[in-house]
């Protein structure tokens, strides 16, 4: 018989939060690997899955059922790579944290060093870098990365005020302590989580860097296409107007306008060259100018939580369109009511623009990029 009061647990030091989508083949691999780097005890891993289609939640929960030290959370009608890891570290009661990609692309074995640089107080933060000296970036998929990230590494060191080689690492460990303080504060968007705890942390964090052999990934595919510069304006903006006005509306704001410049073009290229009628060119510029928010919006406002696929992809357009009738009824709405109060014309337009631009916004980031 088995007595369960015998039980005797070895104190909890590390999480390994392993934040996925689609992973489900690399997850039981990598955590053979951790367990032959950290050994039997002492530390954790925390799947956080964004509710991938490929079952990877349910395959970390079947390692869990006989792995006490794998937990796993499911996340529903969420998505974003920062909010996954900062939850997961969240969510762990041990004292010490690592961030970590599930598709074995940053080496397990490198995790005791990683600790011993925080525990023995040498570092706030220790950083799995890809350029510092004695690292190999052979996984990195194209040059052109590298040379991104190089660029944005003098940016950072601009705005963290800490000289690094690789700020963009998803690859470090730190105390979970430090997370918690910070959370509140962190942006969660994107996934420039180490540069934003960076940026964040006041006084700057001491920093201490540990090359590292930066594999390809195992199997899968990557999710992300980290534009490493639009990361860095992004990351900017939200530290200077975050506050004032919120950086997704501001970049919606943004492909709004050039819509509006899209939808001229195409108005004056049927009205005035092809000489259409001026309801059909207004019609066809409208359904053009959507769509093309719509595409410039999955593509760039909600990068992070893209729409995939042929079918996500038609409903998230029909969705956004439909958003767009009610915006542009408000923006009418609003805009004559004004007019007719004796409100300046150019006014009461701009008025109208705006309301129905907060509507589609806050419509659209609801039932076009969020939970239905
Ligand atoms: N939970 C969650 N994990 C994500 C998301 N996007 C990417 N990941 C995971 O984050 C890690 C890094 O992503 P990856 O696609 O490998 O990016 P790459 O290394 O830049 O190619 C992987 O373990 C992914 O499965 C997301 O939206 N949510
Ligand atoms: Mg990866």
């Amino acid at each position: 018989m088995q007595c369960w009061s015998v039980y005797n647990p070895v104190t909890l030091q590390l999480a390994i939060i392993l934040p996925t989508l689609n992973e489900r083949g690399n997850l039981a691999p990598l955590v053979a690997r951790i367990e032959e780097a950290l050994g039997p005890d002492g530390w954790e891993a925390i799947v956080v899955d964004d509710n991938s289609d490929d079952g990877t939640a349910d395959e970390a929960r079947s390692l869990a059922q006989n792995d006490p030290r794998i937990r796993v959370i499911q996340r529903i009608g969420r998505r974003g790579l920062a909010s996954a890891a900062i939850e997961g570290m969240c969510a762990t009661a041990a004292p010490y944290v690592a961030l970590m990609d599930a598709d074995h692309q940053h080496d397990p074995a490198l995790l005791p060093k990683l600790l011993e640089a925080v525990q023995s107080g040498e570092a706030d933060i220790v950083i799995a870098s890809r350029f510092a000296e004695g690292a190999s970036a052979d996984g990195l998929a194209s040059l052109r990365r590298e040379r991104g990230s190089t660029l944005a590494n003098r940016i950072a060191r601009k705005i963290t005020g800490v000289e690094l080689s690789d700020p963009m690492s998803g690859y470090f460990l730190l105390e979970t302590e430090r997370v918690r303080d910070l959370a509140p504060k962190l942006s969660g968007i994107g996934f420039k989580i180490l540069l934003d705890i960076l940026a964040t942390s006041s006084p700057a964090p001491r920093v201490k860097e540990i090359p590292q052999q930066f594999a390809e990934r195992r199997s899968g595919q990557s999710k992300l296409d980290r534009a490493v510069i639009f990361e860095f304006l992004v990351g900017l903006y939200e530290r200077l107007f975050g506050r004032l006005i919120p950086t997704r509306f501001a970049l919606f704001g943004t492909v709004g306008a050039l819509g509006v410049l899209v939808h001229f073009a195409i108005f004056g290229a049927a009205f005035y060259g092809a000489m259409i009628a001026f309801a059909v060119a207004q019609a066809t510029a409208t359904f053009v100018a959507m769509s093309f928010n719509f595409w410039l919006n999955n593509w760039l406002t909600y990068r992070d939580k893209r729409l995939r696929g042929a079918g996500a992809i038609l409903k998230g357009w029909l969705g956004f369109c439909a958003t767009c009738a009610v915006g542009a009824f408000a923006n009418i709405a609003v805009a004559t009511l004004l007019e007719a109060r004796g409100v300046h014309a150019i006014l009461a337009v701009g008025a109208g623009i705006i309301i129905g631009s907060v509507w589609n916004y806050a419509l659209s980031s609801r039932f076009v990029w969020g939970r239905f």
